[in-house]
């Protein structure tokens, strides 16, 4: 019998990426909504994830938190999906949804409250600048169609998530790199899925 899944998410929030990630696997999952100011920082969710932070995953009895981790716990426990390279072919999955998820995560949170290291403290700051991290993701993508060899998989979801979410946020201006890389992903059915979900979710 396989084991439940349940995802726990606000509907605008995060959670959107998990969302995206659960409908290109297409197992059945259970979603717990959970509210901001009361439900989240409650002690049935806290002993999920003690950031009181969505979203979150349970899994059997494996329970996941952080975006990223969830993305690629995801496409492990559900290797019929094919949504991760062979682990040796595993080098830029890795490197580029490591990146995404430390530096530039810190790049666009510091550019959304509008602050950014001096010149001459960059050298300090893991992303160095965020046009730095931009340009570095851009390499990535330049051309291609999928981050991480040539078949689509949970660095795409996430990486495009990113983007996506930077994008929408008027953070990042895309340039036809990013354009041309972000467009196709949005065109995906489960991304599409997901967007709808969450958008009848949210009212
Ligand atoms: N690093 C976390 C970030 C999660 C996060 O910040 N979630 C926000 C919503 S987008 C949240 O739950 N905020 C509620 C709070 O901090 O009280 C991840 O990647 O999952």
């Amino acid at each position: 019998m396989s084991q439940s899944l349940t995802f726990y998410t606000n509907p605008q929030s995060r959670g959107q990426i998990v969302r995206w990630m659960l409908e290109e696997v297409g197992a059945p999952y259970e979603t717990v909504l959970l509210d901001y100011s009361t439900t989240m920082k409650g002690p049935d969710y806290l002993a999920i994830n003690p950031m009181g932070k969505v979203p979150a995953i349970k899994h059997g009895d494996a329970v996941v938190s952080e975006c990223a981790a969830i993305c690629a716990y995801l496409a492990d426990a559900f290797p019929q999906a094919g949504l991760a390279p062979a682990p040796a072919d595993r080098a830029d999955y890795y490197r580029w949804m490591f990146f995404a998820a430390g530096p530039v995560e810190a790049a666009f949170s510091n550019k959304a409250m509008g602050w950014e290291a001096p010149p001459e403290r960059q050298v300090m700051m893991g992303y160095g600048s965020f046009d730095r991290a931009i340009a570095a993701i851009e390499t990535a993508i330049k051309g291609k169609a999928y981050i991480a060899g040539d078949k689509f998989s949970a660095a795409d979801v996430f990486v495009g998530s990113i983007l996506d979410f930077m994008i929408n946020f008027k953070l990042l201006e895309p340039s036809a790199i990013v354009t041309d890389y972000v467009a196709p992903l949005r065109e995906r059915a489960a991304y599409q899925r997901a967007k709808e979900i969450d958008a009848a979710l949210a009212g």
